[in-house]
């Protein structure tokens, strides 16, 4: 089952309390299809999905994505390295901001949006002609 977290474990995604974000994701574990919940007040923070280089020197140019409901769930569509700050004034530079990796439940398809096109790609290769997948290849013979 997919699993939903509310980051920090607090009521809110906050600079206030002293969080360590860090410390919170790296004892856990995340699959694709998990829910992350951020919860905040809107004329203080928002969160921002950025690249690791970004994360790291809290540069807040060019997100990957913006989140300014105050409410949000992010489910975790991909898998690997995901990485959150709050664009606020100083917020990320004094510790609102989280990373972790992403990794697939055992026994989950290895990524569903490439299971997606590669059905897309599938279907529209089912009308032309195509190298049928039983045909003896040139080096079944040695095999
Ligand atoms: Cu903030």
């Amino acid at each position: 089952m997919a699993a939903e977290y509310k980051v920090g474990d607090e009521p809110e995604w906050t600079r206030k309390v002293p969080i360590d974000y860090y410390q919170w994701a790296s004892g856990k574990t995340f699959y694709v299809g998990d829910t992350l919940v951020f919860q905040y007040n809107t004329a203080m923070h928002d969160v921002m999905e950025v690249t690791k280089e970004n994360f790291q020197k809290c540069n807040k140019e060019n997100p990957i994505a913006v989140y300014r409901t105050g409410s949000d769930k992010i489910e975790l569509k991909r898998s690997g390295l995901h990485f959150f700050i709050c664009s606020t004034l100083n917020h990320c530079e004094v510790g609102q901001k989280v990373s972790f990796n992403v990794d697939f439940a055992p026994g989950q398809p290895r990524n569903p949006l490439a299971e997606d096109l590669k059905n897309e790609k599938e279907d529209e290769e089912s009308h032309a002609p195509s190298e049928s997948p039983d045909a003896p290849g040139p080096s079944n013979g040695l095999l």
